[in-house]
């Protein structure tokens, strides 16, 4: 069963939100991919928040650009953590998207991400998720981990 949805507000969104399910994947954590606008098909939208908790969806991650109400929406209709994702547009280069998200009126927060930073939208999903899972607690310190040799690996050859 999904433990997170990713939605976003157009099938254009998907190139930007795939490294959230590649990372999920890595992880082994479940999850749906959706496409509802929050303008174009808002009905279908409270639907999915509304009945989100009871698909047993744990963490929603919605990515959205330009007016980006998608996960603001979605937070109003459900109790999950949403984390959100702006979108980079060509107009105003995703800055109205993050403004969009990142500005919730106190009351209903979106935890919002860096522009077109899908792939932490999903470690964080991975963190939320891993206060009551120990071994996917495990395989996120291990991931820190094998990051953080990574960086040490580079300043080594550097130095050479
Ligand atoms: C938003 O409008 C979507 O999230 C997308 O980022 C943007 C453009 O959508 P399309 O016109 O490509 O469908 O709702």
């Amino acid at each position: 069963m999904a433990k997170v949805g990713i939605v976003m507000g157009s099938d254009s969104d998907l190139e930007v939100m795939k490294p959230a399910a590649e990372i999920l994947d890595e992880f082994g954590v479940a999850y749906e991919v959706t496409v509802c606008s929050a303008h174009r098909l808002p009905r279908e939208t409270a639907k999915y928040a509304e009945t989100a908790i009871d698909r047993g969806l744990e963490v929603i991650i919605a990515g959205a650009g330009g007016a980006a109400h998608l996960p603001g929406v979605i937070a109003s209709f459900t109790t999950l953590p949403v984390i959100g994702v702006p979108i980079k547009t060509s107009t105003l280069s995703g800055v109205d998207s993050l403004y969009s998200i990142v500005q919730m009126p106190r009351g209903i927060p979106v935890a919002t991400v860096g522009i077109n930073a899908s792939a932490n939208a999903a470690l964080l999903a991975v963190s939320i998720l891993a206060l009551k899972d120990p071994g996917l607690r495990e395989r996120l310190e291990e991931f820190r981990q094998r990051q953080a040799e990574e960086v040490k690996a580079k300043d080594a050859r550097l130095k050479e």
